[in-house]
């Protein structure tokens, strides 16, 4: 049996796909709101085909709740914060679920860690803990999650997943666990080189959009159209430049890269140059946004209003969103929040001024900056009446009156 350890945007899917490919699988939170939920029933957040899996999971036995099990194998993955002052990972949450684990694992149990971590924190906070409860029988496992928000239960099918063990003989056992749903290849290594290849693959694309970001802000001083230039680039074999945009939101790439910069600052200087790029976006396009008001004559701030506040499309997590960096500036820039918000994504009320319909949050405006492109207006100018567009994710099509990067 599975007890898989903290049931969020990871934990619960990871969960639902083991007991619908035949593991029997116990999920355990210790958010009891959030099992009663689960045990009644509903998911607890929105994600393309996940109700269905839930479904198929149910049927085939999953069990929630608030208790950890005793078990063969134990699947840690909650939260990993960082301290926004030193860039430093909070290992508590680890530290204390796998505490709580070996208190109740049988002998010889696996622990495995899912949670991002940065390189050395399970040498650093785990492993000592096995000596301290005198439990040096467990072994210990890292297995990094890799699936995007907005597609994952399909990359939980199809990606290509990382083992890091101590053991590689509990390397193979836990990737034929994995390999029960999982049709990419599992790559075995040992724990820090794959807490390593997870920083990394994050660090890669966040340092790959800082690019692009900087391209577009070159562009727009030469008077060149930075969509086109990276379209025709990533024609070539060996180029593939990702999108400019309003910022790097969500709880990964603009997280993870920086704790590299904390453990080695010496050396990663190119990565914290790229994260301060990627960071100083939603600034930009505030400016742009004033520049392109004083073009069109809109002198009411009132009357500019800002579309979207989940950190990307069709999800519904707003963690580090551009949106609300923006709005931090913006309370820098006017002493507080004036501008209108509207995500249809987001029921609950996150921000200041936030309105919950289309209609509501149209009414009164001559400009949107559109920071996130969901699908419900990917494509339609027209879905935001006539109003002036800043559109610095460069999704709402071309027109005199749509404003890029
Ligand atoms: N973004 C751009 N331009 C792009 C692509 C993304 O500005 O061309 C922005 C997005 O709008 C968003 C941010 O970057 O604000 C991050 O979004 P994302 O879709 O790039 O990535 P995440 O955070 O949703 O998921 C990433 C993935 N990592 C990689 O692709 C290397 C995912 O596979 C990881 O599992 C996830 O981080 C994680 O949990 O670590």
């Amino acid at each position: 049996m599975v007890n898989v350890i903290g049931l969020g945007y990871i934990g619960l899917p990871t969960a639902l796909m083991m007991a619908s490919h035949g593991v029997e699988v116990v999920g355990t939170d210790r958010n009891a709101a959030l099992v009663e939920t689960l045990n009644a029933g509903k998911t607890t957040f929105k994600e393309e085909g996940l109700d269905e899996l839930f479904e198929e999971a149910v049927r085939a036995g999953v069990e929630f709740t608030t208790e950890y099990q005793v078990c063969d194998t134990y699947i840690v993955s909650v939260p990993t914060p960082y301290d926004k002052l030193d860039k430093k990972i909070d290992p508590a949450y680890v530290v204390a679920a796998s505490r709580t684990v070996l208190e109740v694992a049988p002998e010889g149990a696996v622990l495995v860690i899912e949670s991002t971590v940065s390189p050395n924190t399970i040498d650093r906070y785990v492993r000592p803990l096995l000596a301290e409860a005198g439990r040096e029988d467990v072994a210990l496992v890292h297995a990094p999650e890799r699936i995007i928000p907005g597609n994952m239960v399909s990359e939980l099918l199809r990606n290509n997943r990382t083992i890091g063990a101590d053991d590689p003989e509990v390397g193979r056992r836990v990737a034929g666990l994995y390999a029960s749903f999982c049709q990419g290849e599992i790559a075995l290594t040992d724990i820090r080189t794959a807490e390593m290849t997870k920083v990394v693959e994050n660090t890669f694309r966040a340092v790959n959009i800082a690019f692009s970001n900087e391209l577009a802000k070159i562009c727009r001083i030469g008077g060149m159209d930075v969509a086109e230039v990276i379209r025709i680039s990533n024609k070539h074999p060996r180029v593939n430049i990702l999108q400019p945009g309003p910022g790097v939101g969500g709880h990964c790439i603009p997280v993870d890269p920086w704790f590299l910069v904390g453990d080695y600052p010496e050396a990663a200087n190119f990565i914290r140059l790229a994260l301060q790029t990627n960071a100083g976006m939603p600034e930009y396009v505030l400016r742009r946004a004033y520049e392109v008001m004083r073009e069109r004559n809109i002198s009411d701030v009132s009357r500019v209003g800002i579309y979207g506040l989940t950190y990307k499309e069709d999800v519904d997590d707003v963690r580090e969103s551009p949106t609300l960096q923006m709005l931090e500036a913006q309370a820098e820039h006017l002493g507080g929040a004036v501008m209108k918000v509207y995500d249809p994504w987001v029921e609950s009320d996150v921000v200041l001024n936030q309105v919950h319909s289309m209609d509501e949050f149209l009414e009164g405006l001559e400009m949107v900056i559109v920071m996130v492109g969901h699908s419900e207006v990917k494509g339609r100018p027209e879905a935001f009446g006539g109003c002036v567009l800043i559109d610095p994710r460069d999704v709402m099509g071309n027109g005199s009156n749509v404003y890029k990067l």
